[in-house]
Protein backbone atom coordinates (compact mmCIF):
# COMPACT_ATOMS: atom_id res chain seq x y z
CA UNK A 1 0.00 0.00 0.00
CA UNK A 2 1.49 3.58 -0.70
CA UNK A 3 1.23 5.51 2.18
CA UNK A 4 3.98 7.83 1.38
CA UNK A 5 2.09 11.96 1.64
CA UNK A 6 4.23 12.75 -1.62
CA UNK A 7 3.51 10.05 -3.34
CA UNK A 8 0.08 9.88 -2.81
CA UNK A 9 -0.48 13.34 -3.27
CA UNK A 10 1.33 13.49 -6.47
CA UNK A 11 -1.00 10.59 -7.56
CA UNK A 12 -3.90 12.57 -6.70
CA UNK A 13 -3.15 15.46 -8.57
CA UNK A 14 -2.13 13.62 -11.80
CA UNK A 15 -5.50 11.88 -11.57
CA UNK A 16 -7.24 15.54 -10.88
CA UNK A 17 -4.89 16.74 -14.01
CA UNK A 18 -5.17 13.92 -17.19
CA UNK A 19 -8.68 12.05 -15.99
CA UNK A 20 -8.13 8.22 -16.01
CA UNK A 21 -10.92 5.81 -16.30
CA UNK A 22 -9.02 4.17 -13.50
CA UNK A 23 -5.75 3.23 -11.14
CA UNK A 24 -3.97 0.71 -10.94
CA UNK A 25 -0.99 -0.05 -8.60
CA UNK A 26 1.77 -1.82 -10.12
CA UNK A 27 2.97 -4.43 -7.36
CA UNK A 28 5.73 -5.78 -9.57
CA UNK A 29 4.51 -9.19 -9.49
CA UNK A 30 4.24 -12.06 -12.29
CA UNK A 31 0.30 -12.46 -11.82
CA UNK A 32 -0.18 -8.67 -12.57
CA UNK A 33 2.11 -8.76 -15.48
CA UNK A 34 0.11 -11.59 -17.20
CA UNK A 35 -3.26 -10.50 -16.53
CA UNK A 36 -2.02 -6.98 -18.07
CA UNK A 37 -0.55 -8.94 -21.42
CA UNK A 38 -3.39 -11.24 -21.58
CA UNK A 39 -5.54 -7.60 -21.59
CA UNK A 40 -3.43 -6.48 -24.07
CA UNK A 41 -3.73 -9.32 -26.46
CA UNK A 42 -7.38 -9.84 -26.38
CA UNK A 43 -7.99 -5.91 -27.40
CA UNK A 44 -5.64 -6.60 -30.17
CA UNK A 45 -3.08 -4.26 -29.37
CA UNK A 46 -0.43 -7.29 -28.56
CA UNK A 47 0.49 -10.73 -30.54
CA UNK A 48 1.14 -13.61 -28.19
CA UNK A 49 3.63 -15.39 -30.37
CA UNK A 50 3.26 -19.37 -30.48
CA UNK A 51 4.19 -20.48 -26.99
CA UNK A 52 5.86 -23.71 -28.29
CA UNK A 53 8.34 -21.34 -29.99
CA UNK A 54 8.87 -17.89 -28.03
CA UNK A 55 7.77 -19.13 -24.63
CA UNK A 56 6.12 -15.92 -22.78
CA UNK A 57 6.80 -13.87 -25.27
CA UNK A 58 4.87 -10.59 -26.83
CA UNK A 59 5.09 -8.80 -30.10
CA UNK A 60 3.73 -5.07 -30.88
CA UNK A 61 3.73 -2.96 -33.75
CA UNK A 62 4.23 0.70 -32.98
CA UNK A 63 2.67 3.52 -35.35
CA UNK A 64 4.99 3.95 -37.91
CA UNK A 65 5.62 7.56 -36.84
CA UNK A 66 6.74 6.66 -33.45
CA UNK A 67 9.88 4.59 -34.07
CA UNK A 68 12.84 5.85 -31.98
CA UNK A 69 13.96 8.67 -29.64
CA UNK A 70 13.16 12.14 -30.98
CA UNK A 71 16.07 14.27 -30.42
CA UNK A 72 13.99 17.16 -31.32
CA UNK A 73 11.73 16.50 -29.11
CA UNK A 74 13.69 16.13 -26.14
CA UNK A 75 14.10 19.32 -23.90
CA UNK A 76 16.17 19.75 -21.04
CA UNK A 77 14.06 22.47 -18.85
CA UNK A 78 16.27 24.62 -16.66
CA UNK A 79 15.57 27.96 -15.14
CA UNK A 80 18.40 29.62 -16.94
CA UNK A 81 19.21 28.38 -20.56
CA UNK A 82 23.02 27.98 -19.59
CA UNK A 83 22.29 25.33 -17.43
CA UNK A 84 21.38 23.53 -20.57
CA UNK A 85 24.13 24.72 -22.44
CA UNK A 86 24.39 24.56 -25.99
CA UNK A 87 24.08 20.81 -26.89
CA UNK A 88 20.47 20.70 -25.28
CA UNK A 89 17.36 21.94 -26.42
CA UNK A 90 16.15 24.11 -23.74
CA UNK A 91 13.04 25.69 -23.41
CA UNK A 92 12.34 27.62 -20.02
CA UNK A 93 10.25 25.72 -17.44
CA UNK A 94 8.13 29.17 -17.25
CA UNK A 95 7.09 28.69 -20.75
CA UNK A 96 6.89 24.82 -21.11
CA UNK A 97 5.21 23.75 -17.79
CA UNK A 98 1.77 25.64 -19.43
CA UNK A 99 1.84 24.08 -22.46
CA UNK A 100 2.55 20.42 -21.17
CA UNK A 101 0.00 20.68 -18.44
CA UNK A 102 -2.68 21.67 -21.16
CA UNK A 103 -1.68 18.85 -23.14
CA UNK A 104 -1.59 16.48 -20.12
CA UNK A 105 -5.19 17.73 -19.19
CA UNK A 106 -7.77 15.30 -19.97
CA UNK A 107 -4.92 13.07 -21.41
CA UNK A 108 -5.78 9.59 -20.53
CA UNK A 109 -9.48 9.89 -20.93
CA UNK A 110 -11.09 6.56 -21.61
CA UNK A 111 -7.91 5.02 -20.22
CA UNK A 112 -6.19 3.12 -17.03
CA UNK A 113 -3.37 5.23 -15.56
CA UNK A 114 -0.55 2.65 -14.26
CA UNK A 115 1.55 3.82 -10.91
CA UNK A 116 4.93 2.16 -11.15
CA UNK A 117 7.35 2.43 -8.43
CA UNK A 118 10.78 1.49 -9.87
CA UNK A 119 14.43 1.31 -8.63
CA UNK A 120 17.46 1.60 -10.99
CA UNK A 121 19.81 -0.07 -9.55
CA UNK A 122 19.31 -3.54 -7.27
CA UNK A 123 16.80 -2.67 -4.56
CA UNK A 124 18.22 -1.08 -1.24
CA UNK A 125 22.22 -0.12 -3.03
CA UNK A 126 22.99 2.92 -2.03
CA UNK A 127 23.97 3.41 -5.63
CA UNK A 128 20.47 3.24 -6.56
CA UNK A 129 18.13 5.16 -7.26
CA UNK A 130 14.29 5.67 -7.19
CA UNK A 131 11.59 6.55 -9.51
CA UNK A 132 8.06 6.60 -9.94
CA UNK A 133 6.26 6.36 -13.59
CA UNK A 134 2.95 7.11 -13.82
CA UNK A 135 1.49 5.87 -17.19
CA UNK A 136 -1.59 5.56 -19.58
CA UNK A 137 0.20 2.73 -21.52
CA UNK A 138 0.07 -1.04 -20.45
CA UNK A 139 3.79 -1.43 -22.99
CA UNK A 140 5.36 0.61 -20.55
CA UNK A 141 3.75 -1.31 -17.71
CA UNK A 142 4.82 -4.02 -18.60
CA UNK A 143 8.57 -3.31 -20.32
CA UNK A 144 9.17 -1.69 -17.40
CA UNK A 145 8.49 -5.37 -15.09
CA UNK A 146 11.54 -6.18 -17.01
CA UNK A 147 13.97 -3.44 -17.13
CA UNK A 148 13.36 -2.19 -13.61
CA UNK A 149 13.20 -3.37 -10.30
CA UNK A 150 9.63 -2.26 -9.64
CA UNK A 151 6.92 -2.68 -7.67
CA UNK A 152 6.16 -3.36 -3.76
CA UNK A 153 10.12 -3.49 -2.36
CA UNK A 154 9.95 -0.12 -3.94
CA UNK A 155 6.70 0.84 -2.61
CA UNK A 156 7.82 0.53 0.70
CA UNK A 157 11.12 2.39 0.39
CA UNK A 158 9.20 5.28 -0.83
CA UNK A 159 6.84 4.87 2.39
CA UNK A 160 10.14 4.61 4.47
CA UNK A 161 10.76 8.19 3.14
CA UNK A 162 13.47 7.59 0.56
CA UNK A 163 13.30 10.07 -2.07
CA UNK A 164 11.98 9.57 -5.88
CA UNK A 165 12.11 10.68 -9.46
CA UNK A 166 8.57 11.44 -10.33
CA UNK A 167 8.10 10.44 -13.78
CA UNK A 168 4.87 11.30 -15.90
CA UNK A 169 4.00 9.87 -19.51
CA UNK A 170 0.98 9.85 -21.58
CA UNK A 171 0.88 8.88 -25.05
CA UNK A 172 -1.22 11.62 -25.84
CA UNK A 173 -4.47 10.08 -26.98
CA UNK A 174 -7.25 10.59 -24.75
CA UNK A 175 -10.76 8.34 -25.79
CA UNK A 176 -13.76 10.32 -26.52
CA UNK A 177 -16.93 7.81 -26.02
CA UNK A 178 -17.70 5.83 -28.94
CA UNK A 179 -13.71 6.17 -30.42
CA UNK A 180 -11.89 3.96 -31.46
CA UNK A 181 -8.68 3.28 -29.91
CA UNK A 182 -5.43 2.48 -32.09
CA UNK A 183 -3.23 -0.50 -31.56
CA UNK A 184 -0.31 2.25 -30.81
CA UNK A 185 -2.02 5.37 -29.48
CA UNK A 186 0.19 8.06 -29.71
CA UNK A 187 0.43 11.94 -30.95
CA UNK A 188 2.03 13.48 -33.81
CA UNK A 189 5.52 14.80 -33.80
CA UNK A 190 5.08 18.69 -33.22
CA UNK A 191 3.11 17.51 -30.28
CA UNK A 192 5.48 15.18 -28.79
CA UNK A 193 7.33 16.43 -25.35
CA UNK A 194 10.07 14.29 -23.60
CA UNK A 195 11.21 16.97 -21.01
CA UNK A 196 13.48 17.10 -17.82
CA UNK A 197 13.24 19.34 -14.72
CA UNK A 198 16.59 18.50 -13.40
CA UNK A 199 16.41 21.38 -10.67
CA UNK A 200 13.40 19.68 -9.93
CA UNK A 201 14.41 15.92 -10.58
CA UNK A 202 10.93 15.59 -12.65
CA UNK A 203 10.51 13.96 -16.35
CA UNK A 204 7.18 14.93 -18.14
CA UNK A 205 6.81 12.70 -21.67
CA UNK A 206 3.95 13.38 -24.15
CA UNK A 207 3.12 11.75 -27.02
CA UNK A 208 5.09 8.85 -27.89
CA UNK A 209 4.87 5.63 -26.61
CA UNK A 210 8.77 4.27 -27.77
CA UNK A 211 11.51 3.31 -26.13
CA UNK A 212 13.61 5.66 -24.32
CA UNK A 213 10.53 7.91 -24.93
CA UNK A 214 8.54 6.23 -22.50
CA UNK A 215 10.27 3.71 -20.40
CA UNK A 216 11.38 6.85 -18.55
CA UNK A 217 13.87 4.59 -16.18
CA UNK A 218 16.45 4.40 -19.14
CA UNK A 219 17.22 7.43 -20.83
CA UNK A 220 15.35 9.99 -19.10
CA UNK A 221 16.25 8.90 -15.64
CA UNK A 222 19.33 6.65 -15.42
CA UNK A 223 21.13 9.37 -18.15
CA UNK A 224 19.49 12.65 -18.43
CA UNK A 225 18.71 12.94 -14.80
CA UNK A 226 21.20 10.86 -13.39
CA UNK A 227 23.83 12.82 -15.29
CA UNK A 228 22.74 15.99 -13.70
CA UNK A 229 22.27 14.15 -9.68
CA UNK A 230 26.04 12.99 -10.38
CA UNK A 231 27.38 16.54 -11.24
CA UNK A 232 25.94 17.38 -8.13
CA UNK A 233 27.40 14.44 -5.81
CA UNK A 234 30.41 13.67 -7.38
CA UNK A 235 30.16 10.29 -9.78
CA UNK A 236 28.98 10.08 -13.04
CA UNK A 237 26.03 8.38 -15.35
CA UNK A 238 27.41 6.69 -18.37
CA UNK A 239 25.94 5.44 -21.88
CA UNK A 240 28.41 2.68 -21.16
CA UNK A 241 28.00 -1.08 -21.03
CA UNK A 242 29.70 -3.19 -18.26
CA UNK A 243 31.85 -6.44 -19.10
CA UNK A 244 33.50 -8.57 -17.20
CA UNK A 245 36.34 -10.49 -18.59
CA UNK A 246 38.64 -13.68 -17.04
CA UNK A 247 41.87 -14.00 -19.71
CA UNK A 248 43.27 -17.85 -19.72
CA UNK A 249 45.77 -17.33 -16.44
CA UNK A 250 41.87 -16.94 -14.77
CA UNK A 251 42.22 -13.33 -13.75
CA UNK A 252 39.32 -11.40 -13.74
CA UNK A 253 38.85 -7.37 -15.43
CA UNK A 254 35.88 -5.19 -15.92
CA UNK A 255 35.50 -2.65 -18.69
CA UNK A 256 32.96 -0.33 -19.36
CA UNK A 257 32.19 0.99 -22.69
CA UNK A 258 30.76 4.16 -24.51
CA UNK A 259 29.69 3.39 -28.04
CA UNK A 260 26.38 5.56 -29.55
CA UNK A 261 23.18 3.96 -29.91
CA UNK A 262 23.07 1.17 -32.21
CA UNK A 263 26.64 1.17 -32.47
CA UNK A 264 27.41 -1.92 -30.84
CA UNK A 265 26.95 -1.95 -26.78
CA UNK A 266 25.09 -5.07 -26.58
CA UNK A 267 26.93 -7.06 -28.91
CA UNK A 268 30.29 -6.24 -26.64
CA UNK A 269 28.63 -6.62 -23.98
CA UNK A 270 27.87 -10.25 -24.45
CA UNK A 271 30.41 -11.04 -26.52
CA UNK A 272 31.62 -14.92 -27.36
CA UNK A 273 35.32 -14.88 -27.86
CA UNK A 274 36.77 -15.79 -30.65
CA UNK A 275 39.98 -16.94 -29.11
CA UNK A 276 40.73 -19.59 -26.72
CA UNK A 277 41.00 -19.23 -22.85
CA UNK A 278 39.15 -16.09 -22.73
CA UNK A 279 35.64 -15.67 -20.67
CA UNK A 280 33.21 -13.20 -20.98
CA UNK A 281 30.20 -11.95 -18.82
CA UNK A 282 27.97 -9.74 -19.21
CA UNK A 283 27.03 -6.65 -16.68
CA UNK A 284 24.82 -4.21 -18.40
CA UNK A 285 24.50 -3.59 -22.11
CA UNK A 286 23.87 0.64 -21.87
CA UNK A 287 24.00 1.98 -18.48
CA UNK A 288 26.45 2.63 -16.30
CA UNK A 289 26.56 4.63 -12.77
CA UNK A 290 30.59 5.19 -12.02
CA UNK A 291 31.77 6.04 -8.38
CA UNK A 292 34.85 6.09 -7.10
CA UNK A 293 35.52 5.36 -4.35
CA UNK A 294 37.46 4.74 -0.92
CA UNK A 295 39.83 2.46 -2.02
CA UNK A 296 40.55 5.33 -4.88
CA UNK A 297 39.30 3.04 -7.97
CA UNK A 298 35.97 3.68 -10.32
CA UNK A 299 33.32 1.05 -9.44
CA UNK A 300 30.32 0.50 -11.94
CA UNK A 301 26.31 -0.76 -11.62
CA UNK A 302 23.90 -1.15 -14.55
CA UNK A 303 20.94 0.73 -13.14
CA UNK A 304 19.20 -1.84 -15.59
CA UNK A 305 17.53 -5.05 -15.08
CA UNK A 306 17.11 -5.56 -18.70
CA UNK A 307 18.31 -5.67 -22.04
CA UNK A 308 16.16 -2.97 -24.45
CA UNK A 309 18.21 -4.34 -27.80
CA UNK A 310 18.21 -3.77 -31.50
CA UNK A 311 17.05 -6.51 -33.24
CA UNK A 312 17.80 -6.29 -37.05
CA UNK A 313 21.65 -7.71 -37.11
CA UNK A 314 21.55 -10.02 -34.13
CA UNK A 315 22.08 -13.98 -35.26
CA UNK A 316 23.39 -16.82 -33.82
CA UNK A 317 26.76 -16.76 -35.52
CA UNK A 318 26.79 -12.50 -34.46
CA UNK A 319 25.85 -12.96 -30.95
CA UNK A 320 24.14 -16.06 -29.99
CA UNK A 321 23.95 -14.73 -26.53
CA UNK A 322 21.19 -12.58 -27.70
CA UNK A 323 19.50 -15.19 -29.31
CA UNK A 324 19.40 -16.99 -26.22
CA UNK A 325 18.19 -14.04 -24.08
CA UNK A 326 15.16 -12.93 -26.45
CA UNK A 327 14.06 -17.35 -26.26
CA UNK A 328 11.43 -16.36 -24.03
CA UNK A 329 9.86 -13.83 -21.61
CA UNK A 330 10.65 -11.17 -24.57
CA UNK A 331 8.23 -8.18 -25.98
CA UNK A 332 9.61 -7.34 -29.52
CA UNK A 333 8.53 -4.01 -30.82
CA UNK A 334 8.75 -3.68 -34.67
CA UNK A 335 10.28 -6.90 -35.97
CA UNK A 336 8.24 -9.08 -38.80
CA UNK A 337 5.97 -12.30 -38.00
CA UNK A 338 6.25 -15.90 -39.06
CA UNK A 339 3.85 -17.82 -40.52
CA UNK A 340 4.28 -20.02 -37.28
CA UNK A 341 3.83 -17.27 -34.90
CA UNK A 342 7.34 -16.80 -34.77
CA UNK A 343 9.77 -13.36 -34.79
CA UNK A 344 11.64 -12.36 -37.77
CA UNK A 345 14.19 -9.73 -38.79
CA UNK A 346 17.07 -9.05 -41.06
CA UNK A 347 20.05 -10.93 -40.49
CA UNK A 348 18.25 -13.69 -38.32
CA UNK A 349 19.07 -16.37 -40.77
CA UNK A 350 20.71 -15.76 -44.20
CA UNK A 351 17.71 -16.50 -45.91
CA UNK A 352 14.21 -14.50 -45.03
CA UNK A 353 11.13 -17.00 -44.96
CA UNK A 354 9.32 -16.85 -48.04
CA UNK A 355 6.26 -15.05 -46.20
CA UNK A 356 6.16 -12.81 -43.38
CA UNK A 357 3.85 -10.63 -41.67
CA UNK A 358 5.92 -7.15 -41.47
CA UNK A 359 6.08 -5.07 -39.09
CA UNK A 360 3.07 -2.37 -40.35
CA UNK A 361 1.33 -5.69 -40.14
CA UNK A 362 0.85 -6.37 -44.38
CA UNK A 363 1.86 -9.64 -45.82
CA UNK A 364 5.49 -9.62 -47.45
CA UNK A 365 7.01 -12.63 -49.46
CA UNK A 366 10.81 -12.85 -49.89
CA UNK A 367 11.91 -10.62 -52.93
CA UNK A 368 9.73 -7.87 -51.96
CA UNK A 369 11.50 -4.69 -51.61
CA UNK A 370 10.33 -3.51 -48.46
CA UNK A 371 12.57 -4.12 -45.22
CA UNK A 372 9.62 -6.47 -43.01
CA UNK A 373 11.42 -5.01 -40.42
CA UNK A 374 12.01 -1.91 -38.86
CA UNK A 375 15.98 -0.83 -38.40
CA UNK A 376 15.35 0.45 -34.59
CA UNK A 377 12.80 -3.09 -33.72
CA UNK A 378 13.88 -3.55 -30.35
CA UNK A 379 13.60 -7.04 -28.08
CA UNK A 380 12.98 -6.38 -24.26
CA UNK A 381 14.00 -8.82 -22.06
CA UNK A 382 14.95 -9.42 -18.32
CA UNK A 383 18.97 -9.57 -18.08
CA UNK A 384 18.51 -13.03 -16.22
CA UNK A 385 17.79 -14.59 -19.48
CA UNK A 386 21.35 -14.12 -20.49
CA UNK A 387 23.42 -16.85 -20.29
CA UNK A 388 26.50 -15.28 -19.92
CA UNK A 389 24.91 -13.05 -17.13
CA UNK A 390 28.01 -12.41 -14.66
CA UNK A 391 26.64 -13.85 -10.85
CA UNK A 392 28.04 -10.69 -9.61
CA UNK A 393 26.36 -8.40 -11.60
CA UNK A 394 24.40 -6.66 -8.72
CA UNK A 395 27.61 -5.64 -7.40
CA UNK A 396 29.90 -2.55 -8.26
CA UNK A 397 32.80 -4.10 -9.75
CA UNK A 398 35.99 -1.75 -10.54
CA UNK A 399 36.63 -0.79 -13.58
CA UNK A 400 40.35 -1.07 -15.49
CA UNK A 401 39.78 0.31 -19.33
CA UNK A 402 37.19 2.46 -20.41
CA UNK A 403 36.44 2.25 -23.84
CA UNK A 404 35.32 5.12 -26.32
CA UNK A 405 33.82 4.29 -29.87
CA UNK A 406 31.40 5.24 -32.87
CA UNK A 407 30.78 4.07 -36.43
CA UNK A 408 33.39 5.94 -38.70
CA UNK A 409 34.38 4.67 -41.58
CA UNK A 410 37.80 6.54 -42.24
CA UNK A 411 40.16 8.33 -40.10
CA UNK A 412 40.15 6.32 -36.54
CA UNK A 413 42.36 3.42 -36.05
CA UNK A 414 41.03 0.09 -35.33
CA UNK A 415 42.58 0.69 -31.78
CA UNK A 416 44.55 3.61 -29.96
CA UNK A 417 45.21 4.14 -26.15
CA UNK A 418 44.84 7.71 -25.04
CA UNK A 419 48.33 8.60 -23.17
CA UNK A 420 46.63 9.85 -19.79
CA UNK A 421 43.73 10.56 -18.42
CA UNK A 422 42.99 13.64 -19.25
CA UNK A 423 43.89 12.28 -22.95
CA UNK A 424 41.26 10.41 -22.38
CA UNK A 425 38.42 13.13 -21.59
CA UNK A 426 39.96 14.13 -24.86
CA UNK A 427 39.13 11.16 -27.07
CA UNK A 428 35.78 10.75 -25.52
CA UNK A 429 35.10 14.50 -26.93
CA UNK A 430 35.99 13.91 -30.01
CA UNK A 431 33.80 10.79 -30.46
CA UNK A 432 32.23 10.67 -33.71
CA UNK A 433 29.28 8.28 -35.43
CA UNK A 434 27.04 7.52 -38.16
CA UNK A 435 23.54 8.61 -37.11
CA UNK A 436 21.75 5.25 -36.95
CA UNK A 437 17.76 4.75 -36.81
CA UNK A 438 17.62 4.94 -33.16
CA UNK A 439 16.81 8.45 -33.01
CA UNK A 440 14.41 9.96 -35.54
CA UNK A 441 16.53 12.07 -38.03
CA UNK A 442 16.86 12.62 -41.62
CA UNK A 443 20.61 12.96 -41.52
CA UNK A 444 20.72 8.77 -41.02
CA UNK A 445 24.30 7.66 -41.98
CA UNK A 446 26.20 11.30 -41.89
CA UNK A 447 28.70 11.78 -38.96
CA UNK A 448 28.20 13.54 -36.18
CA UNK A 449 30.36 14.48 -32.93
CA UNK A 450 28.85 12.55 -30.18
CA UNK A 451 30.80 13.47 -27.51
CA UNK A 452 31.13 10.39 -24.83
CA UNK A 453 28.41 8.51 -26.94
CA UNK A 454 25.98 11.06 -24.50
CA UNK A 455 25.14 13.69 -27.04
CA UNK A 456 20.97 12.97 -26.29
CA UNK A 457 21.47 12.51 -23.11
CA UNK A 458 23.80 14.88 -20.79
CA UNK A 459 20.99 16.46 -19.01
CA UNK A 460 22.92 19.89 -18.25
CA UNK A 461 25.63 22.06 -19.50
CA UNK A 462 28.23 20.01 -22.04
CA UNK A 463 31.11 22.72 -20.96
CA UNK A 464 30.22 21.44 -17.18
CA UNK A 465 30.17 17.75 -18.32
CA UNK A 466 33.85 17.46 -19.23
CA UNK A 467 35.14 19.87 -16.51
CA UNK A 468 33.15 17.21 -14.09
CA UNK A 469 35.22 14.31 -16.01
CA UNK A 470 38.32 16.06 -14.99
CA UNK A 471 37.38 16.39 -11.58
CA UNK A 472 37.65 12.38 -11.09
CA UNK A 473 40.84 13.15 -11.28
CA UNK A 474 41.06 14.90 -8.08
CA UNK A 475 39.46 12.22 -6.37
CA UNK A 476 41.92 9.49 -6.99
CA UNK A 477 45.48 8.93 -8.26
CA UNK A 478 46.27 8.51 -11.93
CA UNK A 479 47.62 5.15 -11.60
CA UNK A 480 44.05 3.83 -10.07
CA UNK A 481 41.68 5.17 -12.81
CA UNK A 482 40.73 3.18 -15.53
CA UNK A 483 42.56 3.56 -18.72
CA UNK A 484 40.94 5.08 -21.57
CA UNK A 485 40.62 3.91 -25.28
CA UNK A 486 39.45 4.87 -28.57
CA UNK A 487 38.03 1.51 -30.24
CA UNK A 488 36.26 2.06 -33.90
CA UNK A 489 35.09 -1.27 -35.35
CA UNK A 490 33.59 0.18 -38.68
CA UNK A 491 36.55 1.24 -40.91
CA UNK A 492 36.02 0.60 -44.54
CA UNK A 493 37.11 -0.02 -47.24
CA UNK A 494 35.40 -0.11 -50.86
CA UNK A 495 34.87 -4.33 -49.92
CA UNK A 496 32.71 -2.86 -46.39
CA UNK A 497 34.15 -3.42 -43.06
CA UNK A 498 37.77 -3.79 -42.88
CA UNK A 499 37.46 -5.65 -39.43
CA UNK A 500 35.34 -8.74 -38.73
CA UNK A 501 34.07 -7.50 -35.22
CA UNK A 502 32.02 -9.33 -32.67
CA UNK A 503 33.68 -12.11 -31.32
CA UNK A 504 36.64 -11.27 -32.80
CA UNK A 505 36.73 -7.94 -30.87
CA UNK A 506 37.97 -9.85 -27.79
CA UNK A 507 41.48 -9.37 -29.91
CA UNK A 508 41.08 -6.06 -29.37
CA UNK A 509 39.90 -6.24 -25.66
CA UNK A 510 43.25 -8.61 -25.08
CA UNK A 511 45.56 -6.03 -26.28
CA UNK A 512 43.55 -3.13 -23.36
CA UNK A 513 43.90 -5.81 -20.95
CA UNK A 514 47.88 -6.39 -21.42
CA UNK A 515 47.79 -2.46 -21.90
CA UNK A 516 46.10 -2.07 -18.57
CA UNK A 517 48.77 -4.17 -16.81
CA UNK A 518 51.55 -1.32 -18.83
CA UNK A 519 53.03 -4.27 -21.06
CA UNK A 520 55.01 -3.13 -23.79
CA UNK A 521 53.00 -3.99 -26.81
CA UNK A 522 52.35 -0.81 -28.48
CA UNK A 523 53.81 1.54 -30.53
CA UNK A 524 53.60 5.44 -29.91
CA UNK A 525 51.61 7.47 -32.69
CA UNK A 526 50.62 11.37 -32.65
CA UNK A 527 47.04 10.45 -31.85
CA UNK A 528 48.07 7.73 -28.98
CA UNK A 529 49.71 4.06 -28.35
CA UNK A 530 48.52 1.68 -30.84
CA UNK A 531 48.92 -2.32 -30.88
CA UNK A 532 52.60 -3.36 -32.15
CA UNK A 533 52.02 -5.98 -34.34
CA UNK A 534 54.25 -8.42 -32.52
CA UNK A 535 51.52 -8.57 -29.97
CA UNK A 536 48.14 -8.52 -31.23
CA UNK A 537 46.67 -11.44 -31.66
CA UNK A 538 45.61 -12.22 -34.80
CA UNK A 539 45.88 -16.16 -34.39
CA UNK A 540 43.47 -18.39 -36.77
CA UNK A 541 42.09 -15.18 -38.46
CA UNK A 542 41.94 -14.92 -42.17
CA UNK A 543 42.67 -11.20 -42.34
CA UNK A 544 44.90 -9.61 -45.37
CA UNK A 545 48.16 -7.79 -44.10
CA UNK A 546 46.86 -4.93 -46.37
CA UNK A 547 43.76 -4.65 -44.32
CA UNK A 548 45.19 -5.02 -41.13
CA UNK A 549 47.88 -1.84 -41.79
CA UNK A 550 44.49 0.14 -43.27
CA UNK A 551 42.74 -0.31 -39.81
CA UNK A 552 45.81 0.72 -37.97
CA UNK A 553 46.73 3.35 -40.30
CA UNK A 554 47.53 6.67 -39.04
CA UNK A 555 47.44 9.44 -42.13
CA UNK A 556 49.05 12.70 -41.24
CA UNK A 557 47.06 14.26 -43.93
CA UNK A 558 43.81 13.19 -43.11
CA UNK A 559 44.10 13.51 -39.27
CA UNK A 560 45.01 17.70 -40.13
CA UNK A 561 41.66 17.64 -41.63
CA UNK A 562 40.31 15.84 -38.32
CA UNK A 563 41.72 18.52 -36.21
CA UNK A 564 40.35 21.47 -38.49
CA UNK A 565 37.17 19.81 -38.30
CA UNK A 566 37.96 19.30 -34.51
CA UNK A 567 38.63 22.93 -33.92
CA UNK A 568 35.63 23.64 -35.29
CA UNK A 569 33.07 21.52 -33.56
CA UNK A 570 34.80 23.12 -30.86
CA UNK A 571 33.36 26.53 -31.55
CA UNK A 572 29.86 24.89 -29.72
CA UNK A 573 31.30 25.51 -26.45
CA UNK A 574 31.66 29.48 -27.67
CA UNK A 575 33.85 31.03 -24.66
CA UNK A 576 33.08 27.56 -22.80
CA UNK A 577 35.86 25.69 -24.09
CA UNK A 578 37.24 23.88 -21.08
CA UNK A 579 40.67 24.12 -20.55
CA UNK A 580 41.75 20.48 -20.59
CA UNK A 581 40.30 20.21 -24.40
CA UNK A 582 42.35 23.42 -25.35
CA UNK A 583 45.30 22.05 -24.17
CA UNK A 584 44.78 18.48 -25.94
CA UNK A 585 43.85 20.11 -28.82
CA UNK A 586 47.30 21.93 -28.90
CA UNK A 587 49.68 19.13 -27.68
CA UNK A 588 47.55 16.94 -31.15
CA UNK A 589 48.58 19.56 -32.90
CA UNK A 590 52.33 19.96 -31.92
CA UNK A 591 52.55 16.38 -32.12
CA UNK A 592 51.40 16.52 -35.80
CA UNK A 593 54.22 18.97 -36.78
P1 LIG B 1 21.60 1.01 -28.33
O1 LIG B 1 20.76 -0.04 -27.69
O2 LIG B 1 20.84 1.79 -29.35
O3 LIG B 1 22.27 1.90 -27.36
O4 LIG B 1 22.68 0.25 -29.27
P2 LIG B 1 24.00 -0.61 -28.96
O5 LIG B 1 25.16 0.30 -28.83
O6 LIG B 1 23.75 -1.57 -27.85
O7 LIG B 1 24.21 -1.41 -30.35
P3 LIG B 1 24.06 -2.97 -30.68
O8 LIG B 1 25.05 -3.82 -29.96
O9 LIG B 1 22.65 -3.34 -30.54
O10 LIG B 1 24.48 -2.97 -32.21
C1 LIG B 1 23.79 -2.25 -33.18
C2 LIG B 1 24.09 -2.78 -34.54
O11 LIG B 1 25.50 -2.80 -34.77
C3 LIG B 1 23.60 -4.20 -34.76
O12 LIG B 1 22.96 -4.29 -36.00
C4 LIG B 1 24.86 -5.03 -34.75
O13 LIG B 1 24.75 -6.16 -35.54
C5 LIG B 1 25.93 -4.06 -35.23
N1 LIG B 1 27.26 -4.38 -34.63
C6 LIG B 1 27.54 -4.56 -33.32
N2 LIG B 1 28.84 -4.90 -33.11
C7 LIG B 1 29.41 -4.90 -34.33
C8 LIG B 1 30.75 -5.18 -34.79
O14 LIG B 1 31.67 -5.47 -34.03
N3 LIG B 1 30.97 -5.06 -36.14
C9 LIG B 1 29.97 -4.74 -37.02
N4 LIG B 1 30.26 -4.67 -38.30
N5 LIG B 1 28.69 -4.50 -36.61
C10 LIG B 1 28.41 -4.58 -35.31
C1 LIG C 1 19.46 4.20 -27.53
O1 LIG C 1 18.91 4.81 -28.46
O2 LIG C 1 20.64 4.49 -27.15
C2 LIG C 1 18.78 3.08 -26.87
C3 LIG C 1 17.37 2.81 -27.23
O3 LIG C 1 19.36 2.42 -26.03
S1 LIG C 1 16.24 3.86 -26.42
O4 LIG C 1 15.96 3.29 -25.11
O5 LIG C 1 15.04 3.94 -27.22
O6 LIG C 1 16.81 5.17 -26.25
MN1 LIG D 1 21.54 3.11 -25.77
Amino acid sequence: MIKNKILRDWIEEINTLCQPKEIVIWHGNEEQYQTIADQEVSSGKAIRLNPELRPNSLLYRSDPSDVARVEKRTFISTKKEENAGPTNNWISSDELKPIMLDLYSGSMRGRTMYVIPFSMGPVGLEMSRLGVEITDSAYVALNMQIMTRTGDEVTELINNGQSFVKCLHSVGYPLQAGMEDPKWPCAPIEKKYISHFPEENMIWSYGSGYGGNALLGKKCLALRIASSMAQKEGWLAEHMLILKLTNPENEVKYITGAFPSACGKTNLAMINPSIDGWKAETIGDDIAWMHIKDDGKMYAINPEAGFFGVAPGTSKKSNPNAIAAVSKDTIFTNVALTDDGDVWWKDLSKEAPDHLIDWHGNDWYKGDESRPDHPNARFTSPLTNCPILAENYEEPVPISAILFGGRRPTTIPLVHQSFDFEHGIFLGSIMGSEITAATIDENIGKVRRDPFAMLPFIGYNISDYINHWQSMKEKTTEDLLPKIFYVNWFRKDEDGFLWPGFGDNIRVLKWILERTENKENYQTSPIGYLPSLDYFDLSNLDISQDKIDELLKVDKDVWLDEIKSIENYYHIYGDHLPRVLKKELSNLKKRFI
